[in-house]
């Protein structure tokens, strides 16, 4: 069987990808037992939807951690999803939609935007990119940056309504995992490695806010990313 290649953002701050939905599809494959290599990318421009992740496999390059999954899918029958109903599995997909399309829109916000936190984040996010290349690069990104936030809508709102926004994201997390290990019960599921990839990005980096204190304000969301990183990267 051909090897598959992850191509992903460099590991940071204690976590093994900085970037959420590259930890997401690498938690995702240690879930379902799939071998893979790393290869760290300093920038997301060669991949074939030009972000990070990407994969190569059997000659074919495949980016968005979405349309890997369901590639993985289909080439190795994994499904950690299996044991849900139509009806949980509707429900994951809905979760899903609120970390990946919401909550980590705050997390880009915080790390990118907020003065305080963009040195310490720039230093990190940017940091394979050759010192003098990356004092021309990086107020270049952040426009990007910035302008992908008022095209999502997010980045139009103040400060305060964007932190209680995402906290309110987490609030809705931490109550809808309740006492279960998992978000969907007993056992891991997708949903598990796509809220670890933006909750361990938020709560296990030394980014402050209070989307941050939020997560770590919750005892069970805190007992969960430990529980998840025991499983996966201990
Ligand atoms: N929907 C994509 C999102 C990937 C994504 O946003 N990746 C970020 C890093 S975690 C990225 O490459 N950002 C660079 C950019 O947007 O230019 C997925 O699921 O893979």
């Amino acid at each position: 069987m051909a090897e598959i290649i992850l191509h992903q953002i460099p590991a940071g701050w204690g976590l093994p990808s900085i970037g959420p939905f590259c930890l997401k599809l690498e938690t995702y494959l240690r879930m379902v037992n799939v071998p893979y290599r790393t290869v760290v990318d300093a920038t997301p421009f060669r991949g074939p939807k030009g972000k990070l992740p990407w994969i190569e496999h059997a000659g074919r390059k495949i980016g968005d951690s979405g349309f890997i999954i369901e590639y993985l899918e289909t080439r190795f029958g994994c499904d950690p999803d299996a044991c849900l109903s139509v009806a949980e599995r509707a429900t994951s997909r809905a979760l899903r939609r609120l970390v990946e399309e919401n909550l980590y829109w705050t997390m880009v916000y915080d790390r990118w935007i907020v003065e305080d936190n963009w040195p310490v984040a720039r230093a990190v996010i940017l940091g394979m990119v050759p010192a003098p290349v990356r004092q021309v690069m990086a107020p270049i990104a952040r426009r990007g940056v910035r302008r992908q936030l008022e095209a999502h809508g997010i980045g139009r709102h103040s400060r305060g309504e964007i932190h209680a926004i995402g906290r309110a994201d987490v609030g809705s997390l931490a109550d809808f995992l309740a006492d279960k290990p998992f978000l969907m019960g007993e056992k891991a599921t997708q949903i598990d490695a796509v809220a670890y990839g933006v909750l361990a990005n938020i709560a296990c980096v030394p980014i402050e806010s209070p989307v941050k204190d939020e997560v770590k304000g919750r005892a069970n969301l805190v007992g969960y990313l430990e529980r998840i990183r025991g499983q996966y990267f201990a």
